[in-house]
């Protein structure tokens, strides 16, 4: 193989087109894993692979798409790991004789659903990874190519196992949806954010839609990072024809209209997904074969994001906060939480820092003799499901911050690196391998230097040690060091000065823990105020600061606008103008008291559930339960359902408020009087034989429990005959049926046929990503739901109709 970056320079390279479905057109069955035929049928496989080197395919993937532990042993073949992934690479070298071709060793996901959402833990995920990669690696792949993966935290898990087990290049291909953001919400921004901060080489999207909704993705992806596209769309949306095999719609001719384009917007790599085939290579390979790619260049700004939320750091942005409050120092109740491994506090303080402006928040868990090691995952999950903001990791604790860095889901800030050595070496090399920016603090082995100059020198100096581990200078970030006006005067000035010389000569961002300087002293937020105000007139770019305090956050604000970072004073106008100063009343009844049931309805939507009992304590002294579900709990819901249907929410949220909502309604549920306890219907829930996702599933029966239905949930990849048995021995009323892989599909269709020749009373609801309203009138279903609220209202109507 030739040195892939070196033909990526002036070259569009093909990949080539689906395997799976066109194994299928040589009788590969449906629920059988196309991994199978590396062992069964060889001759098969290759001759794939080879009709898309004679199409013209410069890149050939190895058929070991689900050749991971937990995917192969839902057939039994976990044994066989070894054999399967070899052979598969094995065919693409026997086939590859000029030794032209690259040889892409495909990885797929493992098919569970990562912490926090899920309960598969980062460890576990990149576990799964490094064994197939070790294998495929040591069979002689020159590439791995981490593909169709829709939760940038199991895409972060993956790249870290290639990282850790190889040197080969990584593509790393992510699956978006029709709504232009990954499943659980990662717009492409952020993605690339994230992939690139990683040291993935290539960067791609692959599967789920066809090319004319894939290029919006792309046109995102050109924007935000340099690193060369790859791009591969299925042939459309999948259809079942009348035989029951799934059909792609879009044909070659169509695939191909739509290349010249991903190359004008920046494709460098071009290839097909489901449904493609040698036909539309061919004519891509056409297409691209004098394409030159497009020339783009490298944004210097800083970076940090979390799931769902982009941050950009730079001289001509506004500053961005970094809010303070986690932190124990000098706060009682804090500490005694964080020693009870409680994280009530911790949730809430993160939430109301960015409801208060904060853009990122710090979390620091240093109290005296604890560990931190041991609470830090849980304290990073708690922001997780309450704030989407990047967060600042600040531990001196190398282990603990190893473990916040595989818990924590973007790309967060660790607070932080001193130029000692034994930080550096800590401190730098995991920044690079978890994919984190890093604040360097301008304090050596002696101590904080006390010149401007000499406080450079040690900037230089970790800049230095960051560069050689190839750490971006972007993702690097100098802290000066504020000491105390109480003691310190002269220092202040030095501080303040080495900010401007940092950056222009360093060219580095800085940032500086401004509530630092009025310590020991009264009146502190006038000294934290004017403080800042010097900062940001030296070109600061984070501040640390407590976002709770009104005044600074305006400072900060009205200063933007002097130095030139609020262009047109747009922000400050916005923040300013007379409607924004009115709003906010605080959930606060007009006699000043809290109103228990705004609150209650808060937590819902905020998915917080730490003060729910206190809520609904109060909450029952004058209201029965049934009105507290009925009133409060499901119109609550309900916003939520619209908010995530206007894409204002994503589905973390959704799954939080959802689980909020269940703990709310456990709490009731005792205290409802019998009459009102009886069920509406009973209803088997299950996610058909081969399909292993259920994350919407979840959801949906957490909701219909809610909403008084009986629900037998049967769980992921259920066997034809075990739902027969329990709608028989449970008598069940309704059977909801969900699939989310094209590959599944005619599995729902036979399913459906046989609930209703057995039990013709029994009504059938299907749903899932690729199920569609059509497809499901064609199979005979009685209802079709697109997400958790339809499903309700879907069940809900098949019952009034009987
Ligand atoms: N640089 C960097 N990181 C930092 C600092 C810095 N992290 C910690 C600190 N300095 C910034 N954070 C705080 C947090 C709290 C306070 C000051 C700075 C503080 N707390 C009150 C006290 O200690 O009395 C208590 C507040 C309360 O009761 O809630 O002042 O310089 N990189």
């Amino acid at each position: 193989m030739k040195d892939i970056f070196e033909k990526l320079k002036n070259k569009i390279l093909v990949f080539d087109g689906a395997l799976g479905t066109e194994l299928q057109k040589s009788g590969l069955q449906i629920d059988e894993p196309p991994e199978v035929w590396n062992l069964k049928k060889e001759n098969e496989v290759k001759k794939v692979h080879k009709s898309y080197l004679e199409a013209g395919s410069d890149i050939i993937q190895t058929n070991t798409f689900g050749a991971n532990r937990l995917k192969l042993s839902e057939y039994g073949l976990e044994n066989k790991i070894e054999k399967i992934n070899q052979k598969a690479v094995s065919f693409v070298k026997e086939i590859n004789k000029e030794k032209e071709i690259i040889i892409s060793g495909s990885v797929g996901p493992t098919g569970e659903l990562l912490e926090p959402i899920g309960n598969f833990s980062f460890e576990q995920a990149k576990s799964v990874f490094t064994q197939q990669i070790s294998i495929l690696k040591e069979a002689g792949i020159d590439l791995i190519t981490i593909e169709t993966i829709s939760d940038i935290q199991e895409a972060r898990a993956a790249v870290v196992a290639a990282k850790e087990n190889s040197d080969l290049p990584i593509l790393c291909s992510l699956t978006f949806e029709e709504n232009g953001k990954t499943i659980s919400g990662t717009g492409p921004e952020t993605a690339a954010v994230i992939l690139e901060s990683l040291g993935v080489d290539i960067i791609g999207i692959n599967c789920s839609l066809g090319p004319e909704a894939m290029i919006n993705v792309l046109n995102k992806l050109k924007k935000s990072t340099h690193l060369p596209l790859s791009f591969k769309p299925n042939a459309g949306m999948p259809k079942l024809n009348n035989s029951g095999q799934t059909i792609y719609n879009a044909d070659a001719d169509y695939m191909a209209s739509y290349v010249k384009l991903a190359v004008k917007h920046g494709a460098n790599i071009i290839g097909g997904c489901c449904g493609t085939g040698p036909d539309y290579i061919k004519k891509a390979k056409n297409i691209v074969k004098d394409k030159k790619p497009l020339k783009r260049s490298e944004n210097k700004d800083g970076t940090l994001a979390s799931r769902t939320r982009l941050t950009r750091i730079g001289s001509q942005l506004p500053t961005k906060i970094i809010g303070e409050k986690i932190n124990p120092s000098g706060n009682k109740q804090l500490t005694r939480q964080i020693k009870n491994h409680n994280t009530a506090l911790i949730r809430d303080l993160a939430s109301r820092q960015m409801n208060s402006g904060a853009d990122l928040v710090d979390l620091n868990i240093a109290v005296a003799d604890f560990n931190q090691k041991k609470f830090i995952k849980k304290a990073v999950n708690s922001i997780h499901d309450k704030c989407d903001l990047p967060i600042s990791i600040d531990t001196n604790d190398y282990k603990a911050m190893e473990k916040a860095l595989k818990t924590y889901v973007g790309k967060p800030i660790l607070n932080s690196v001193t130029a000692e050595k034994e930080s550096m070496d800590n401190v730098l090399p995991l920044a690079k391998k978890y994919g984190a920016a890093v604040i360097a603090l301008t304090l050596t082995e002696d101590g904080i230097p006390d010149s401007t100059e000499k406080r450079v020198e040690t900037a230089r100096k970790i800049l230095k040690e960051a560069e050689k581990i190839g750490i971006a200078k972007k993702d690097i970030f100098v802290d000066a060091l504020v000491l105390t006006a109480g003691s310190s005067q002269d220092q202040i000035s030095e501080t303040l000065r080495a900010v401007r010389i940092i950056k222009k000569d360093l060219g580095l961002n800085t940032v500086l823990g401004i509530s630092n300087i009025s310590y020991g002293l009264p009146a502190r937020e006038k000294i934290n105020r004017s403080f800042l105000a010097m900062a940001l007139w030296e070109g600061l770019d984070l501040a640390i600061i407590n976002p709770f305090d009104k005044e600074i956050v305006d400072i900060l604000k009205a200063s933007d606008l002097l130095v030139g970072r609020d262009k047109n004073a747009k922000s400050y106008i916005n923040r300013f103008s007379n409607k924004k100063e009115k709003e906010k009343k605080d959930n606060k009844n007009q006699d000043g008291s809290k109103d228990m049931a705004s609150l209650l309805k808060r937590s819902i939507i905020e998915g917080d559930d730490s003060y729910l009992n206190q809520y609904i304590d109060e909450l029952l002294q004058e209201k029965q339960a049934v009105e507290i579900i009925n009133k409060i709990l499901i119109p609550a819901i309900k916003i939520v359902g619209d908010k995530y249907d206007k894409e204002e929410f994503y589905l973390p949220q959704l799954m939080s408020a959802a689980q909020t909502m269940e703990k709310a309604v456990n709490i009731l549920k005792p205290l409802i009087v019998k009459e009102n306890q009886e069920n509406k219907a009973s209803l088997l829930m299950a996610t058909v034989k081969g399909d292993i996702h259920d994350i919407g599933k979840n959801i949906v029966k957490i909701m219909l429990q809610n909403n008084g239905f009986e629900v037998f949930d049967l769980g992921k990849n259920v066997a034809d005959e075990k739902i027969i048995n329990t709608i028989k021995t449970n008598d069940i009323d309704i059977v909801a049926l969900s699939s989310l892989m094209t590959t599944t599909l005619p599995i729902l269709k036979r399913l459906t046929k046989k609930i209703k020749e057995k039990f013709p009373e029994v009504k059938i609801i299907v749903g899932g990503a690729v199920v569609t309203e059509e497809y499901a009138a064609k199979i005979g279903a009685d209802g079709y739901a697109d997400n958790a609220f339809q499903a309700i209202e879907v069940a809900e109507n098949i019952l009034e109709k009987n």
